[in-house]
């Protein structure tokens, strides 16, 4: 289920086994990093919010650097080790690794999950040599359902199962060049950036820590009004070194129009209206959905 990011399906087999990418691999070594930095405090009906992960600057650098220190430390302290690091871009499956290198439980919210919740990264390395490995942890989430019962676009088929096509994580950061499709648009509420739904409401994130790692480069929540006031040129120097930045204006741009219409605001009016004659086909579309969707509310 991985909607249309076609990297995931490149390679499944060495996704699967570690030795298809590193064939002397005899051991994974995994990194957990808190990235909790803020709470979300009352945000009010003209902000967009962002996913907690979006608030550092792109993880990918920091924790590439940690794991190539760590991978450093390994070769000096053995000479003759080998080691690979690895973070998102390689073609591990590193969730699965990770749990089985003991670093928590995969929650029904299909998130690696601890004791002290699941606002972390992972980064990895993979050892030409054999260390004693951690026990895997244990199952925690008993009967709890909230994570299930709270996605607001019904993207868990079964515990533990993630259909990307229909997450608000995907259409946000991922579906860049196409519209949300409609039947989920309402379920993204105030979402500009990522989803954090069901993991917030997970009682294990109560004793998540601090991040010591990342520091804040973004607030939690944004004005609408302000980020659709940004062109390609100013939104690019806005978001240098941040996730959006990645995913680019136009996609974030169209979030935001989603947005104003979720929020029944009928300030974001004008807003629309302009960007209902934008030659960007999604953004007039997407205009032009919302305006709708404020009309029906405000009469
Ligand atoms: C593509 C991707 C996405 C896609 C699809 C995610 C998906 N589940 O398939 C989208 C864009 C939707 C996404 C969303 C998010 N992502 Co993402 N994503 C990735 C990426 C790059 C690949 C994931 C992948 O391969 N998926 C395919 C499935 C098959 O594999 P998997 O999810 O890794 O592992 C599953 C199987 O092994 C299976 N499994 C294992 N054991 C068991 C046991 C049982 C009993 C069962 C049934 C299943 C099972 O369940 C595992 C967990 O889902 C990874 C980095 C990486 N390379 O792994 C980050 C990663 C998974 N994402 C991450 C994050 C933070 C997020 C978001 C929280 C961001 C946000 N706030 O918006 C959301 C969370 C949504 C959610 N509830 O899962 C972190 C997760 C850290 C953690 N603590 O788990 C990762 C690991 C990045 C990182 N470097 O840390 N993501
Ligand atoms: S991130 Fe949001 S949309 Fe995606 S599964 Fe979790 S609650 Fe649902
Ligand atoms: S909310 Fe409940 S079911 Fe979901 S991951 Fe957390 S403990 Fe598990």
């Amino acid at each position: 289920m991985h909607a249309e990011m076609a990297y995931m399906a490149r390679d499944p087999e060495a996704r699967a086994d570690i030795k298809r990418w590193f064939p002397e691999a005899r051991t994974v070594v995994f990194g957990a990093f808190s990235y909790l930095i803020d709470s979300p405090n009352n945000p009010s009906d003209s902000d967009g919010r962002l996913a907690r992960y979006a608030q550092p600057p792109d993880y990918h650098d920091t924790l590439k650097n940690i794991m190539r220190e760590a991978a450093a430390w390994c070769t000096h302290e053995w000479p003759g080790t080998s080691a690979k690091v690895f973070v998102d871009t390689s073609p591990v499956l590193e969730r699965l690794y990770a749990r089985f290198a003991g670093l928590g439980w995969v929650g029904k919210n299909s998130m690696l999950l601890a004791r002290t919740g699941s606002y972390f990264l992972i980064a990895g390395m993979a050892l030409d040599r054999d260390l004693e490995p951690d026990a895997p942890v244990t199952d925690h989430c008993g009967s709890c359902t909230r994570c299930l019962d709270v996605c607001p676009t019904d993207a868990f088929p079964e515990p533990r199962v993630l259909d990307a096509s229909k997450c608000i994580a995907y259409f946000t950061v991922e579906h860049r060049k196409k519209p949300i499709p409609e039947e989920f648009r309402e379920g993204h509420g105030n979402w500009i950036f990522g989803c954090d739904l069901c993991q917030d409401v997970c009682p294990w994130n109560r004793f998540a820590p601090k991040s010591s790692v990342f520091e804040s480069r973004l607030p939690l929540h944004m004005n609408l009004e302000e980020l659709a006031a940004l062109d390609p040129t100013s939104f690019n120097k806005r978001f240098k070194g941040t996730p959006l930045r990645r995913t680019g204006w136009a996609a974030v741009i169209r979030n935001v129009l989603l947005a104003m219409g979720n929020s029944k605001n009928s300030r974001h009016i004008p807003t629309l209206q302009r960007y209902a004659e934008h030659e960007d086909a999604i953004l007039a579309e997407q205009a032009r959905w919302s305006l709708e969707r404020i009309d029906k509310i405000t009469a």
